[in-house]
């Protein structure tokens, strides 16, 4: 069968380092293990139905939350390929409760925070999920990496993305110069450019949220979404509502065809209202794709998520991303 020749992700990557001729090739390096990772992932999602691997490991991780089978796979997997690669000297993984170390004398430049399989509550109904990934150059000069070195802005980000495991698989990233999507062929086991240079529209006509957090919400929160399903011809509502409940999925959707995404402050605990997503490896990293990509991501509080100065590994922080006229008109409506 004649195959049409496609740009690979490594020469992409390679093209891309070119452009910096004082790279070293570590970043290069890095991403080239983590799509490996990527790869041995997506085979594994790929197989869950069979391989007996569906379902729940019996033990709880750092967010009190009951972890898949498929969510050890994923975190170990991307563990062990990067832990000696030479590249980081620091990890922090969703499901680790501390900084992970790496072995010593291999500690390299970058630290890297990860969502193994985002969205891990669905796997065992064939939706899509995803691992989400945030790469920053170290703060300290040499050794091992501290805590420190992962607590960064999103903004000093020097590469982020996802793979989203779906009906295809596909790797979407951005390294600073754009944002590309990659669509994996299993029959070659290579990543293929398929979405170069994408722009979310500046509008959209769709909104993503749990609706069934209104009660919990702020008034003017409830106040946005109500307007989003008012009648309007001239700013095309009410908008059409999806919602996945697996946040790369959802953002992926919107990236594509435009649309918001929020999980905004709520108080279900009353006496800490609270956002539910991870600032390092869940809205930052997205953040930094939706930047690239032409759209916004805030927090609904008066911050630009590539602004909030992390104090902790695991913070959350509330979520409002995608097309820019519609965060826009949307931090209009938290603000008051
Ligand atoms: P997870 O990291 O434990 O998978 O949780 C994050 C997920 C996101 O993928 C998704 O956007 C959100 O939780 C959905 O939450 P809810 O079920 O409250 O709507
Ligand atoms: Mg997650």
């Amino acid at each position: 069968m004649n195959r049409p020749l496609g740009i690979t992700v490594h020469r992409h990557i390679m093209d891309d380092q070119r452009l910096h001729p004082e790279a070293t090739g570590d970043l290069t390096g890095l991403l080239n293990e983590l799509i490996v990772a990527g790869k041995t992932i997506s085979a594994e999602v790929n197989m869950a139905g069979l391989a007996d691997i569906l379902g729940q490991s019996g033990h709880t991780n750092i967010q009190g939350e009951t972890v898949q089978k498929l969510d050890d796979y994923a975190n170990t997997t991307i563990k062990r390929r990067l832990a000696g690669c030479g590249y980081i000297c620091a990890m922090a993984s969703e499901e680790d409760a501390d900084m992970i170390e790496v072995p010593a004398g291999t500690a390299g430049k970058y630290t890297i925070a990860f969502d193994p399989l985002d969205g891990s509550s669905n796997i065992d109904v064939n939706v899509s999920v995803g691992t989400i990934f945030s790469v920053h150059r170290r703060r300290s000069a040499s050794g091992m990496g501290e805590e420190a070195d992962l607590l960064q802005i999103g903004r000093d980000q020097v590469a982020a993305g996802y793979i989203i495991y779906g009906s295809s698989t596909m790797l979407v990233f951005s390294t600073g110069n754009g944002v590309h999507g990659f669509t994996l062929d299993p029959s070659v086991g290579e990543f293929f450019l398929s979405h170069p240079n994408i722009r979310i529209p500046e509008r959209s006509r769709y909104f993503s949220i749990n609706e069934g957090n209104y009660r919990y919400w702020p008034e003017n929160t409830r106040r946005y979404v109500e307007y989003l399903k008012d009648k309007d011809k001239e700013s095309g509502r009410p908008y059409s509502a999806r919602y996945i409940g697996s946040l790369v999925a959802d953002f992926h959707r919107n990236l594509i065809v435009g649309g918001i995404f929020l999980y905004p402050l709520d108080n279900k605990n009353p006496a800490k209202p609270s956002g539910k997503l991870r600032l390092l490896y869940e809205a930052a990293p997205l953040a930094f794709l939706v930047k690239q990509a032409g759209g916004r991501a805030i927090d609904g509080e008066g911050h630009d998520i590539l602004d909030i100065v992390p104090t902790e590994l695991h913070q959350r922080v509330p979520l409002i991303i995608g097309s820019r006229q519609d965060v826009d008109t949307a931090e209009k409506f938290l603000a008051g």
